[in-house]
């Protein structure tokens, strides 16, 4: 089974420096919000290194992998920034030898969420939108809501997503919206 340094090589060697940099960022914040609410350390820590595996293979070749690795079609529909989530987890599972269904979940979902999220899921998808080097407007109110309750934290950011996505008149994945319910439902 592959060490955690090829891994960070692998990962590195698919990104330019900033990206690599953010994930760096995302490592440590995830290290921090597993450490705070007992997500598994380990299990954070790989699907952090991993989650933008495939950000920035070109356009083609995450449709191809779409096309081919029965991967939900309708998203060749929609922005491909989404792609590289459901991409990225069959990637690293294919090229890597990834094969603990929780972190390919969580690297999965950690654009658009999915209803049910686990802990994990849930502290990768946090991890992505508030480490330090983001200024969507609103993170800080998502970062004060993520030392609280993480639930909280998940719907504002996505709330923050849907507008940002609505004022500039794009579309939104339908498994976006369906989180944010889930999200509403479960929260007291
Ligand atoms: O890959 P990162 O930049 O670290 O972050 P990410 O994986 O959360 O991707 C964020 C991008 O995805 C951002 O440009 C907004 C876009 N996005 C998220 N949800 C939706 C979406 N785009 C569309 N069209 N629809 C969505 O529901
Ligand atoms: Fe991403
Ligand atoms: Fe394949
Ligand atoms: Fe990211």
């Amino acid at each position: 089974k592959i060490n955690r340094e090829k891994l960070m090589e692998a990962a590195k060697r698919q990104m330019p420096s900033s990206r690599w940099e953010h994930t760096l960022r995302v490592m440590e914040t995830a290290a921090e919000l597993a450490r705070r609410t007992g997500a598994d350390p380990e299990k954070a820590d790989i699907a952090a290194i991993l989650h933008d595996y495939c950000k920035f293979w070109p356009e083609d070749k995450q449709r191809e992998w779409i096309l081919r690795h029965r991967l939900p079609q309708d998203l060749l529909q929609y922005n491909k920034e989404l792609w590289h989530a459901p991409v990225g987890a069959e990637a690293v599972r294919e090229e890597l030898g990834i094969d603990d269904e929780e972190v390919l979940n969580a690297i999965r979902s950690h654009t658009t969420g999915r209803p049910g999220m686990s802990l994990l899921e849930k502290v990768i998808f946090l991890a992505d939108y508030i480490e330090p080097g983001r200024s969507f407007s609103g993170v800080e109110e998502v970062r004060r809501l993520a030392r609280e309750d993480l639930d909280r934290a998940i719907l504002k950011a996505l709330d923050n997503t849907i507008v940002y996505l609505v004022e500039r008149g794009f579309k939104v994945y339908p498994l976006t919206i369906l989180t944010r319910n889930d999200f509403l439902d479960k929260i007291p």
